[in-house]
């Protein structure tokens, strides 16, 4: 027991190596712009040791050097105003700080830079309390909460909000970039590598805030087509689905189309729901169970507080369960 607290900084290893759960670490960057962003925090990182080794060093020699001794019997010379050492300690931070803010400044427009370059795609990025929606205008298509991509492609991003300020953050693709209400600020990336990237609204935007995730999912070129041509096609014709789906499409048309569009028919109050069926967690937060997705429907304020979803709380129950099953059966890719 005595001995116990030598553990505690396992825990602490076992804590950050958590944060590297789920592409969701900018220290383990993926992608052209996310190198970019690294490097920079290595150079600062390392100018800052450097800093801080100096300054050490120089305070224990100066605090060696220089205490008292016994016997000693009046107080040392008393100095100020040495130019010398005046100019050398305002120069090296300048120096310091120039190194620094080259490279951050010309980073920084390079990240912003739309290049229209054959192949390049544009995709505009909404945020809204508190949900993310992806609007493809090469494609014309939306999708909601999941941001396909293809890899090794340039990913022209657009940020815009229709309500406060939100951030659009993809920590192993590209750093933070605010989404504000009534300007477009634009920013890129590019995934080499297809795989899941967990992104994150990292502007405290309300009482939800921390539920507002969304994903980046990078596919090869093939199958975005593919998932790009079916999401506008809505291919859920007769005999696709099953009966039970169908009947749960009528209730869907009834009470959830006019906010939640299906391909390019419906509203887009709500997330687009084309392939909802694919979705791996349901509203940015919840895992994908039927339990989940009835609770959300039939009370989104308990799960998600503030959200503009109405609640559902009297659907009957075969009603509702005709919906889930029509739902789940939304998928574009398989
Ligand atoms: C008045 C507009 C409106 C109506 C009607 C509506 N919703 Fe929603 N719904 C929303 C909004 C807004 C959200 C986003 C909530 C959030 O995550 O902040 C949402 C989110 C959802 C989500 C989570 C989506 C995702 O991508 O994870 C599901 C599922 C959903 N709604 C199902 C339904 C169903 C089923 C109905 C009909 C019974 C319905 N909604 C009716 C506005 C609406
Ligand atoms: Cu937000």
């Amino acid at each position: 027991m005595k001995y116990l607290w030598r553990l505690l900084p396992f825990t602490f290893i076992l804590l950050i190596v958590g944060c590297g759960q789920q592409n969701l670490s900018a220290l383990d960057p993926q992608g052209p712009v996310a190198d970019m962003q690294f490097s920079l925090i290595r150079l600062s990182l390392y100018i800052m040791i450097f800093v801080i080794v100096v300054v050490f060093a120089l305070y224990l020699i100066v605090l060696f050097k220089f205490r008292e001794r016994p016997g000693d019997t009046h107080i040392p010379k008393q100095v100020h105003g040495n130019k010398a050492l005046e100019v050398i300690w305002t120069t090296i931070p300048i120096i310091l700080l120039l190194i620094l803010a080259i490279p951050n400044v010309m980073a920084t427009f390079e990240l912003a830079e739309i290049d229209d370059s054959e192949g390049a795609i544009t995709i505009r990025a909404h945020a809204h309390l508190f949900w993310w929606e992806f609007e493809y205008p090469d494609h014309d298509i939306i999708a909601g909460q999941e941001m396909y991509i293809p890899t090794n492609t340039r990913i022209n991003i657009e940020l815009e909000s229709s309500d406060v300020i939100h951030a659009f953050w993809v920590p192993a693709l590209a750093g933070k970039q605010d989404n504000v209400p009534g300007i477009t600020n634009t920013m890129w990336l590019e995934a080499p590598n297809e795989g899941v990237y967990l992104g994150k609204c990292a502007e405290l935007c309300g009482p939800a805030h921390w539920q507002m995730d969304f994903k980046v999912i990078a596919v090869d070129p093939d199958t975005f087509e593919t998932w790009a041509a079916n999401m506008a096609e809505v291919p859920y014709e007769e005999g696709e689905i099953t009966e039970y789906a169908v009947e749960g499409r009528a209730i869907f048309e009834a009470n959830c189309l006019s906010c939640h569009a299906i391909g390019n028919e419906g509203g887009n109050f709500g997330p687009n729901l084309t392939n909802f069926g694919e979705r791996t967690v349901y509203a940015g937060y919840m895992e994908a169970t039927d339990e989940n997705l009835e609770n959300f429907i039939r009370d989104p304020q308990e799960w998600k507080p503030g959200n503009n979803m109405p609640a559902f709380s009297d659907m009957p129950q075969e009603d509702m369960d005709a919906l889930i099953e029509y739902l789940k059966s939304l998928k574009v890719l398989d």
